[in-house]
């Protein structure tokens, strides 16, 4: 999983980065070559402790969430736009895009015009990259084909100013776009950068229906507060989260947005050697849970072994969870369910 953060400049996308990743911002200029920094979050999950407890795993892995800070070129990125078109292949390649929009104390910003203002910019890179490449295909005389016709539906869209992620695709459709990385259809959530003591307030009936039509959600992050955190041991992190009315940090609430958003659960391989997070997308089969653990095993499958996390929690150990029968025998075309463990038996 991958989430970019983009915004105009100033706007708080290193001091988000920082309170999400504990990373503090770096002194000095990036350069050419390192025009993003990497930050890595390790999804907090007491479902993989407890595996990992009762299993006694010598290794623990959870799900990780990769975010970027891009490192924009002034030269390239206009006064108050949100990308950098130089960046635009790096920010093609994420699975979620962070808007950050101000709402500090100097820096005001009314919600939904910004939200649009940024989302203007990604139906424009769209819409570009949708247009480049239907040139391209009408110049090689290429017959006015599947590929043609779905670009030039969404060309149609995109020219009403609508961001791709309200568009309907099919299957096939969405195939034929699986590489160009199009911007306005990535999960998109406004990250409300405020003060410490506006960090629950909540949005006004208009302001949410307005971000919801447009398909992006929200979360409010008091960034430099949360960044200022890192700084301090857990049980007084713990103590100021609280005051400011938060039962969790801004990473551990942004991880449960992105499950929504990107339509994703989490199943899990347990043993001695160790006890093993994975995210999924939902209503993926055994067949894709066991490619996600290695393409040897996803060729060689014969059977998944199954339990619930729940019948294991409550029996707390293989031998009892067979014992109860709770132990299943599932197919390549089992629907995964979240808080599945599973062990897959294959054959190369
Ligand atoms: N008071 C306050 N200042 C902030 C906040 N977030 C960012 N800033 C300040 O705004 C300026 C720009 O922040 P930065 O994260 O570098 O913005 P970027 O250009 O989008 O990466 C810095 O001086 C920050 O200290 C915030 O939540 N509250
Ligand atoms: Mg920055």
């Amino acid at each position: 999983m991958k989430t970019g953060i983009i915004g105009a400049r100033g706007v708080g996308k290193s001091t988000v980065f920082h309170a999400l990743t504990g990373l503090a911002p770096l002194p000095g200029q990036a350069d050419a070559k390192n025009r993003a920094r990497f930050g890595q979050i390790k999804v907090a999950d007491p479902r993989l402790d407890f595996l990992e407890a009762t299993y006694g795993s010598k290794k623990k892995v959870p799900v990780e969430l990769t975010v970027l800070d891009f490192a924009p070129n002034p030269k390239e990125q206009k006064e108050g736009a949100a990308l950098d078109p130089s960046l635009l292949p790096m920010i093609r390649d994420v699975d979620a895009l962070l808007m950050v929009i101000p709402d500090f104390a100097g820096r005001q910003t009314p919600l939904a015009p910004a939200v649009e203002r940024v989302d203007g910019e990604l139906i424009f890179a769209d819409f570009d990259q949708a247009e480049r490449r239907l040139e391209r295909l009408k110049k090689e005389k290429s017959p006015i084909d599947f590929e043609r016709a779905a670009l030039e539906k969404c060309l149609k869209w995109l020219e009403d100013g609508r961001p791709l992620r309200l568009l309907e695709l099919t299957a096939q459709e969405m195939q034929a776009f699986s590489s160009f990385g199009f911007l306005s259809r990535k999960p998109a959530i406004a990250v409300i950068n405020c003060d410490a003591d506006r960090a629950t307030a909540e949005l006004s009936t208009a302001e949410s229906a307005g971000l919801k039509s447009r398909g992006v959600d929200v979360f409010r992050l008091a960034a430099s507060f949360e960044a200022e955190l890192w700084e301090l041991d857990s049980a007084s992190q713990h103590e100021l989260l609280h005051e400011a009315g938060l039962e969790a940090p801004a990473r551990d609430r942004l991880i449960a947005a992105l499950y929504r958003d990107l339509g994703l659960i989490t199943f899990y391989t347990a043993g001695e050697p160790e006890a093993h997070a994975w995210s999924l997308r939902r209503s993926a089969t055994a067949l894709e849970a066991a490619a996600r653990i290695h393409s040897d095993i996803a060729r060689g499958f014969i059977r998944a072994e199954v339990v619930s996390y729940e019948d294991f929690a409550a029996l707390r150990s293989d031998a009892k969870v067979k014992e109860a029968g709770k132990l299943r025998l599932e197919g390549r075309d089992y629907v995964m369910q979240d808080g599945d463990i599973i062990h897959v038996r294959f054959k190369i």
